[in-house]
């Protein structure tokens, strides 16, 4: 495709405009639009939340609200324009309808429901359709939507917080705190942009921790929604009263058969089948998939931890590694039951900055 330089400034703008949803859609993507007619910005739009107008219905709006007529524009849409009835009619249609000429977008939609119907709609209607411009950023702003419309399961993220010594709690179980406060507040940027937050029944148990949302710059956004709650219980070790069920927002309870405790209103006891004893994790994930969680982000002990890596299931390790040394009783940042070299589990390293006086590390894992 034949793209030129102010094809990629507008399409950078839309790409802009796309990541002010960025805490928000879940659990739809983020998308944001450009509508550019005689080399002028005309109208812009992003899609803020699921249940709410999509960003091109939002751009149109806007070229509207400032008396532009639409007919002849060219629209960049950093994905293709949606072609089904969801919860909004499809935006392919809107766009024939208020008369575009062109419509660029970075990549076709993975949603199965709409990939490549919402270009042949505008194709249909005679609009020139051009797609793959800055398609690498364009993915990076929905990974977790693209990784669960093409697999079923959410991206992982696990984060993880150690002493330099790769140690994260003592011997008695003992961890707060290792990191400093800058690294926490990078902790509440994680939670807040993940669809759910999963935990174990060991961290409840020591920590008591909320695992919830408590930063104002995104408690202050009225589209923000807690992320949902993720305990696992099989062994039905949590009581009732602990923090982590006791706040606002959607809880699971993950145990392979039904508590006779009395849990607080919003927790819902799920049941997944065990293995040995132990949850099966990619049937948990999978569960999650099909509540249109995205992106989960895994905080949790060296057993769990190390269960999720073992198992595969990890596509992001972020540990802030803090200026300690917690000594060689303290306990290892993932239980890993390996023996030889050969059998070491190799990371990709994608990026380090220093966060307060810890280090935040980012690997891929493959
Ligand atoms: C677009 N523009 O801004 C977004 C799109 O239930 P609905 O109606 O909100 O539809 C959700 C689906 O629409 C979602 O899974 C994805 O395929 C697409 N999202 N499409 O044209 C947007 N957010
Ligand atoms: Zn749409």
């Amino acid at each position: 495709m034949n793209f030129n330089a102010d094809d990629s400034r507008y399409m950078a703008r839309a790409i802009q405009l796309a990541r002010r949803g960025w805490f928000t859609t879940r659990t739809n993507p983020r998308v944001g639009c450009l509508l550019v007619k005689d080399n002028i910005v005309i109208g812009q739009g992003w899609h803020e939340k699921a249940g709410l107008p999509h960003a091109e219905i939002n751009a149109i709006f806007d070229a509207h609200q400032q008396n532009h007529e639409v007919e002849g524009a060219t629209a960049y849409v950093t994905l293709e324009p949606c072609s089904h009835h969801g919860k909004t009619p499809p935006c392919a249609e809107a766009l024939v309808q208020a008369g575009v000429r062109k419509v660029i977008c970075s990549m076709l939609d993975p949603n199965p429901k709409v990939s490549g119907r919402g270009v042949s709609i505008l194709e249909k209607a005679n609009i020139e359709v051009q797609s793959g411009l800055m398609e690498s950023e364009a993915r990076a702003l929905n990974s977790g939507f693209i990784k669960r419309m093409t697999t079923g399961l959410p991206r992982v993220v696990a984060k993880t917080a150690v002493s330099l010594d790769g140690r994260t709690a003592m011997a008695s179980g003992e961890s707060q705190w290792i990191t400093g406060p800058e690294a926490r507040k990078q902790v509440q940027t994680l939670r807040a942009e993940a669809g759910a937050i999963l935990t174990g029944s060991g961290t409840v148990l020591s920590d008591n921790p909320a695992m919830n949302v408590r930063d104002s710059r995104y408690l202050q956004n009225q589209h923000f929604v807690q992320p949902l709650r993720v305990v696992i219980d099989s062994g039905q070790r949590v009581n009732p009263t602990a923090k982590i069920l006791n706040l606002d927002g959607d809880c699971w309870l993950v145990n392979s058969r039904r508590s006779t405790n009395d849990f607080p209103g919003n927790v819902r006891q799920k049941h997944v089948n065990t293995v040995k004893d132990r949850i099966d994790l990619k049937a948990l994930l999978t569960e999650l998939g099909k509540e249109g969680i995205n992106d989960v982000l895994v905080e949790a002990g060296g057993e769990l931890l190390g269960g999720f890596l073992s198992s595969g299931l990890v596509d992001e390790l972020v540990v802030f590694m803090a200026p300690k040394l917690m000594g060689s009783d303290a306990r290892a940042m993932a239980e890993l039951p390996l023996v030889k070299m050969s059998e070491a589990m190799n990371l990709e390293l994608r990026d380090v900055r220093q966060v307060g006086q810890d280090l935040k590390l980012t690997y891929r894992v493959d």
